[in-house]
């Protein structure tokens, strides 16, 4: 119902803006016949231009997140209506797929986003079937390549009408995300840094996130660690989204007599999400299956095989008894409809359309509508100021004139000031995130070296050389650590610093340390000599090549883990960190311009003796873009940068490699050694780098977006200023050549404005309604 509401105020916003269009099209025409060439109003033209674009143009980005098998695949298949990604074991999602919708009956096209290159390729034009085919192809080419993780693609996106979108024009920026998930290649180890990773970041840039649970199990460890993972310490957060966080327990069709009934399943589940932190979760049991097999019945496309399937499977439910007492069970056709609403996925489009529509889509309107508005007052000062213009006395508006002149530089030293203040409070707070940093990089070094020092504590005690293990600290179920941070460190002065988003597979390789020397005495089958007792314990000493590996191995493999878990955790909090920095920036600019202009108006107003209309500086939420994207867009500025120069240096072509720290292995005495201690200082060293690296990209990105926010507040402040002073210039300087034509133009001008109040009316309404439905 909603979202038939939100269509049709869009639809309403279009219309008023494009007639607001129209009127200042013509009139700025009419004004240039009579010599004004209004070069004021051209920027309000573009600002029009800009808002309508931006309501065309709104994505609505819908994660869906899977931790296990859960028939992920199937589901997105059942909201697209189309049997277009592949369901099949060996199909797992290698990198990240958007579902973008296009217009019912454009030809769908899969397009892959390789690492490195700004254009996508096309892989496959043609039907659903065509593109699950060449899709499949592709994802297995890439999986059975020797070096999996070099070849995959950056994303792959994938254009095809959204069935539930076809009646709803206003949703055509709709994308369903589909997440990578647990995957065979990798080791284990890292898939939980993965989901991890995809999750919060899916949190942090989507209106919407589906996490998709197995109905056979929920209860799976992988989706208890997951959950365990995201939630921690971050309560305020999950409270704040918990409209826009969805589970979909899926294949619900598969209850058998002796289960509970599905209610009871979802009043289980509900509790277990709530003890995980997920405050009143939302919970739709669905069959995707029964969806998407009974809305390709509906639309006639099913295959044979598929209306076989849908008949072996989920028919049965709706046979009755005739007269006779037989059972007759309708054909697939028939009971197509029903079985789609029973399927469940009717109820979660239609919560996601709410959840989209009422936030991101009701956002969007309002800053559409305030831009249309503000070009309308815009355009009636305009008005207002020429007529006064050429009302006014000519020696008395000479006056005016001179006076606005010495105004507006007095404005410009303030804006100056503005200016200055803003990067003073900027520099603060970015000092604020550096300490914050410091201390999340402390503390992941501490725990290293506690981890090495237990290594050392091993070996020394009565030669036992039982390892920590390495799987039972990583999972972001650390608390000792986590605890720490993030009860005493929410609040180190003012905020922490940033991240890389997406870093997490060179990650689980950016502390692995390197023992090539030990893979090389491994070829080669040495034989070690018996280790020494009276060793120092941080010493490691071996004689086989062997031991010397699973020891390093076991380094690397508590290592990696455990810091790519805690870097995630440390992004995500100096991401959201970032953008509330960056919100506190835009309102102090805001509100020191708003002032400078307000100034400027109600002097205008009072000395021409007219109606002038503040100028409000305003940040729509379409014009930025979110930290996330800039990161992005940074990094991969920097990774061209960085290949460019590595091309003349040989040994570093392998990307990989500059993250390798190197072990020292040192022979002595036919006794191979690695010390603890030195490995232990390597790898805090590249925490260190890491943690220096990144400190100046965030440093960049938050720079260049609070540079973008003051330059759009300076430039609205200045066309707002420059625009009466070149008005009033030019109406003294016409007045002096053509007096005697005063009463025609200001009769052209009143004519105009006059006009113009229609326009303003008609957005005030569209206000009005606008207001109420959100109270609603
Ligand atoms: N019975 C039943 N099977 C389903 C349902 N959804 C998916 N499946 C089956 O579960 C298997 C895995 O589904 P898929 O979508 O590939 O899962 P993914 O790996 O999570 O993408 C396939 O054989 C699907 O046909 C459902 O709602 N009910
Ligand atoms: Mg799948």
């Amino acid at each position: 119902m909603l979202s038939q509401q939100f269509q049709k105020t869009h639809a309403e916003i279009a219309k008023v803006g494009e007639n607001l269009l129209l009127y200042l099209r013509k009139f700025r025409q009419e004004m240039l016949t009579e010599g004004d060439d209004t070069q004021g109003l051209e920027n309000v033209e573009s600002d029009i231009i800009k808002a309508l674009k931006a309501l065309k143009d709104q994505k609505y980005e819908v994660a869906v997140v899977a931790p296990m098998k859960a028939g992920k695949s199937t589901f997105l298949n059942a909201i697209i209506g189309a049997d277009v990604l592949a369901s099949e074991s060996a199909a797992c999602t290698i990198c990240r797929t958007d579902v973008q919708h296009i217009p019912q009956g454009s030809t769908p096209r899969l397009l892959e986003y390789k690492q490195d290159q700004q254009n996508p390729s096309v892989v496959c034009e043609g039907s659903a079937t065509e593109i699950q085919e060449k899709f499949l192809e592709r994802t297995r080419q890439i999986r059975d390549s020797n070096r999996p993780n070099e070849k995959i693609p950056d994303r792959f996106e994938l254009m095809h009408p959204i069935e539930a979108i076809g009646s709803l024009p206003s949703l055509s920026g709709f994308t369903l995300i589909d997440t990578p998930g647990p995957n065979e290649w990798e080791p284990a180890a890292s898939e939980v840094s993965t989901l991890k990773q995809a999750s919060l970041e899916a949190l942090r840039t989507c209106k919407a996130v589906l996490f998709i649970l197995n109905y056979r199990s929920y209860k799976d460890n992988a989706v208890d660690e997951l959950f365990a993972s995201i939630t921690k310490n971050r309560q305020e957060l999950l409270s704040e989204s918990k409209g826009r966080i969805y589970f979909i327990l899926n294949q619900v069709d598969l209850k058998s007599e002796k289960d509970p009934e599905i209610a009871e399943t979802i009043r289980q589940l509900k509790q277990d999400l709530n003890r995980f932190g997920f405050p009143e979760p939302i919970v739709f049991p669905v069959s995707a299956l029964q969806g998407l097999l009974a809305k390709l019945i509906q639309q006639n496309r099913a295959t044979e095989k598929q209306v076989k399937d849908f008949k072996k499977f989920f028919s049965a439910q709706y046979s009755e008894e005739n007269e006779d007492g037989d059972m007759v069970t309708p054909a697939p056709r028939k009971i197509a409809p029903q079985a789609v609403k029973d399927s469940g996925i009717l109820d979660v489009q239609e919560a996601i359309f709410q959840t989209i529509v009422q936030t991101a889509g009701w956002n969007l309107l309002s800053d559409v509508l305030s831009q249309l508005d503000k070009a309308a007052k815009s355009t009636e000062t305009t008005l207002n100021v020429q007529i006064a213009g050429w009302q006014m006395k000519v020696d008395e508006l000479r006056e005016k004139v001179d006076e606005y002149k010495r105004r507006r530089t007095s404005a410009r030293n303030k804006i100056d000031a503005v200016r200055i203040a803003v990067s003073d409070q900027k520099d603060r707070l970015m000092e604020g995130f550096g300490a914050g940093v410091d201390t999340f990089a402390e503390a992941a070094k501490e725990k290293i070296q506690e981890q090495i020092d237990l290594i050392a504590e091993n070996r020394s005690s009565e030669g036992s050389k039982r390892l920590p293990n390495a799987d039972s600290n990583y999972s972001g179920g650390d608390d000792s650590l986590w605890g720490v941070l993030f009860r005493e460190g929410t609040e180190i002065a003012g905020g922490f610093l940033e991240l890389i988003p997406q870093a997490g597979k060179q990650l689980a390789k950016a502390f692995r340390v390197s023992v090539s020397l030990l893979d090389r005495m491994n070829r080669d089958g040495l034989i070690p000599s018996p280790r020494r007792e009276d060793a120092d314990p941080y010493i490691i000493q071996y004689s086989s090549s062997a031991e010397g590996y699973r020891i390093s191995a076991t380094i690397n493999d508590y290592c990696a883990p455990y810091i790519q878990s805690w870097w995630v955790d440390v992004q995500d909090r100096l991401i959201i960190q970032g953008e509330k920095t960056r919100g506190k920036l835009v309102a102090k600019i805001q509100n020191d311009i708003q002032d400078i202009s307000d100034e400027l108006s109600q002097y205008l107003g009072e000395s021409l003796q007219a109606k002038v209309n503040i100028n409000p500086i305003q940040f729509p939420e379409f014009e930025f873009q979110g930290l996330d994207e800039m990161i992005l867009k940074q990094q991969e500025i920097i990774r061209r940068a960085t290949k460019r120069e590595r091309r003349t240096e040989s040994r570093c072509c392998d990307s990989n490699r500059v993250y390798y720290v190197d072990v020292e292995v040192n022979e002595k005495d036919t006794v191979f050694e690695v010390d603890l201690r030195a490995t232990a200082e390597k790898i805090k060293a590249k925490i260190d780098e890491q943690v220096q690296r990144n400190k100046g990209l965030l440093a960049r990105v938050v720079q260049k977006q609070v540079d973008a926010d003051f330059a759009s507040a300076e430039k609205q402040i200045s066309e707002y200023m420059d625009k009466f002073q070149i008005e009033l210039e030019r109406i003294l300087s016409e007045r002096d050549r053509k007096q005697e034509e005063a009463p025609i133009v200001i009769e052209l001008l009143t004519g105009y404005s006059d006009q113009l109040e229609e326009h303003l009316r008609n957005l005030n309404e569209t206000r009005t309604t606008l207001d109420e439905w959100k109270h609603s």
